[in-house]
């Protein structure tokens, strides 16, 4: 998945109640409702108000990324959760969530961010939060997936998550990267899948697509009345693709830390101990 950047984020606190309206508009349920939804609850099955949820700040690796902390603090706060960025960053920052009774810690190194659950010990991975949740958007937006075609563009960890769950849904997915070789590995992997060798024909071919990618995609490329889903970042699409497409649904951050809120309440709620939520495979530890 993209290294967010200062850039890229700065936005998202401000931007949290508009992407409300937007998703209304596009997939007819708010956020919080859309987050439930996405982990099979109901809306007044997880009551956000009743978790605290701290964020802390890691500053492994390359580091704190400016904004990232409070974008995650506003996504978590828009759903209703009473959350705060702790003062200090990684061991003294969790030591901190703890004392101050969280019930939800978020926190990102460059290779994972999880939400963990502090009572029931299960968490949450941004990357199958990110894939699961654009996959129900899109379905969302579709009145459905099962018998139909998806285009998967980018088979990076977000993109092959994203081939597994649409898989599970029974839609008959393609699925087609810059690096040939990684939309064959994804084709060995899941029986049924179809690798397109070129980027450019996959895209004119398909009305349903998921872009995990990084890359800008022409809007000439874009099929009149498609339905995106796009947890590609920087986002990809042009004026003309903007014109063609029915729908496009994206954001930088606001709807993976959603669903991994929803995933990191909804597990406890079915009382599942020491259990993970990567890539809906329970880890149990
Ligand atoms: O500010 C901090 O605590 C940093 N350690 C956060 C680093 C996040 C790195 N990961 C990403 O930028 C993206 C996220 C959207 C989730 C996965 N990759």
């Amino acid at each position: 998945m993209t290294r967010l950047t200062e850039e890229l984020i700065k936005d998202v606190p401000s931007k949290v109640n508009s992407l409300d309206e937007e998703l209304i508009e596009k997939i007819g349920m708010d956020m919080r409702e859309f987050a439930c939804y996405s982990m099979g609850v109901k809306k007044k099955d997880i009551v956000f108000e009743d978790y605290s949820v701290a964020i802390v700040p890691v500053t492994s690796g390359q580091g704190v990324i400016g904004g990232f902390s409070a974008s995650v603090a506003a996504a978590a706060e828009s759903l209703g959760m009473h959350s705060f960025v702790t003062r200090s960053c990684d061991v003294m920052g969790i030591s901190e969530a703890f004392s101050s009774a969280a019930d939800i810690i978020f926190m990102a190194d460059d290779d994972r961010f999880i939400a963990l659950n502090t009572r029931t010990r299960s968490f949450a991975d941004n990357i199958w939060a990110t894939a699961k949740g654009y996959v129900t958007a899109l379905s969302l937006a579709d009145g459905g997936l099962k018998g139909k075609r998806v285009l998967v563009i980018g088979a990076g960890r977000v993109g092959s998550e994203a081939v597994r769950i649409l898989m599970k849904e029974g839609a008959s997915v393609e699925v087609t990267d810059i690096i040939p070789r990684r939309a064959e590995d994804l084709q060995r992997r899941h029986k049924g899948v179809k690798a397109r060798p070129n980027v450019d024909d996959a895209i004119s071919d398909n009305r349903l697509i998921l872009n995990a990618s990084p890359g800008l995609i022409s809007g000439k490329l874009i099929q009149k009345g498609a339905v995106i889903s796009s947890p590609g970042v920087p986002y990809a699409f042009d004026e003309e693709g903007e014109k063609r497409a029915k729908v496009i649904i994206h954001d930088v951050l606001s709807l993976g830390v959603a669903v991994m809120a929803a995933a990191s309440v909804s597990l406890s709620l079915f009382n599942i101990p020491a259990a993970g939520v990567v890539a809906e495979r329970l880890v149990i530890e």
